[in-house]
């Protein structure tokens, strides 16, 4: 028997492991809640796949050699404070990173081309036209230029925004003005629609506030700046954000991360017009290429090959 993968199947997408048997051959597959039934016995778990792993679990691992997470994001992996000092990779696919663009894309659209207006004036049988400026008239700033924010770069550029970049070492992307950690107040000067795609850290956390919403441009061409959230909900202070879209600081959201998740039912974002809410499905992992990349990056361990998209736990992403 070779060695066994363990699977968190928390999320009923990944309730069938008939895909993690294709992808893996020959292997043990382990359910998460097979673990009810040898609490003491954790030996012969060789990889584990999970998001939110309960405290300490992949510690009692003696056998472990390599963590694996469900989604790029890797926050909830290291809420884990006896996470064992092991190589954790996260997931990087080409469908997550297509769907991100897309969910970014609709969203600066739906801004762009005034829908929560058009929505409302459909409910009213209004038939009024408003102006309407080019994407090239806009300015979208993204702040985090890794994997998905680079490729919802590219995208925006097709379609005509001029696209802005802020993360913490500089990047050189065609047709995109990158701006490093020390520029984020000459940033954000230039950023009629802001996207958030950061990771989750502690210089990340709370840092979608009052203070940096007002170095947003007074005015832009759809009359007011957009913030637009996907990275996580702690990197926003939605108390901020509610003041700023009651006050005008804001003139519309998108977000699909909460502080809270699931978004709780007294939150007022429910019902502000112009805030356009999803929960939590920007990029959702599709579970076949969650298994391919899985097996993909054990075949190359086992091969001697380093493992790819590795999380630096200093920098913690
Ligand atoms: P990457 O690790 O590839 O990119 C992260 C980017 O953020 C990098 O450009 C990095 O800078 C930048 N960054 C990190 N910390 C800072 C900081 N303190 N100051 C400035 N820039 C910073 O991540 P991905 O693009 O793959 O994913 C981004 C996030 O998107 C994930 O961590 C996850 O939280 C979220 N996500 C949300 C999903 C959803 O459905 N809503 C789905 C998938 C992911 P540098 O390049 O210099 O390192
Ligand atoms: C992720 C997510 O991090 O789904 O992949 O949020």
């Amino acid at each position: 028997m070779k060695s066994s993968l363990l699977v968190d199947v928390k999320f009923d997408i990944f309730g069938n492991f008939d895909r993690f048997r294709k992808a893996l051959p020959g292997r043990q597959i382990i359910n998460w809640s097979d673990l009810e039934a040898r609490p003491n016995d954790l030996s012969g778990i060789h990889y584990a796949l999970g998001w939110k792993p309960d405290e300490g679990l992949f510690a009692t691992m003696p056998d472990l050699k390599v963590m694996f997470s469900v989604g790029a994001g890797v926050d909830h992996m290291l809420e884990d404070k006896s996470l064992p000092d092991l190589p954790l990779v996260r997931f990087v696919d080409q469908s997550l990173t297509s769907r991100m663009s897309e969910w970014i894309c609709l969203q600066c659209l739906i801004h762009l081309r005034q829908h929560s207006l058009y929505t409302r004036q459909q409910k009213d049988k209004l038939w009024r036209d408003h102006p309407q400026p080019d994407a090239g008239d806009l300015r979208v700033g993204i702040m985090g230029l890794g994997i998905l924010g680079s490729d919802a770069a590219a995208k925006l550029k097709m379609l005509g925004f001029q696209v802005n970049g802020w993360s913490r070492t500089r990047k050189t992307l065609p047709g995109v003005n990158c701006f490093d950690e020390s520029e984020l107040d000459e940033f954000l000067a230039c950023s009629d629609i802001l996207v958030g795609l950061l990771p989750l850290t502690p210089q990340t956390t709370g840092i979608f506030n009052a203070s940096l919403f007002a170095k947003l441009p007074d005015t832009t061409p759809i009359g007011g700046p957009i913030f637009i959230n996907a990275g996580r909900g702690k990197s926003q202070v939605e108390a901020d954000i509610i003041s700023a879209l009651q006050d005008g600081r804001l003139k519309g959201v998108s977000l699909d991360v909460f502080e809270d998740e699931p978004l709780p039912q007294e939150s007022p974002l429910w019902l502000i017009e112009n805030a356009v809410l999803t929960p939590h499905v920007a990029s959702v992992s599709d579970a076949d290429a969650l298994a391919t990349h899985v097996a993909g990056q054990i075949e190359r361990f086992e091969a001697g090959l380093a493992l790819e998209y590795l999380v630096d736990k200093k920098t913690g992403y």
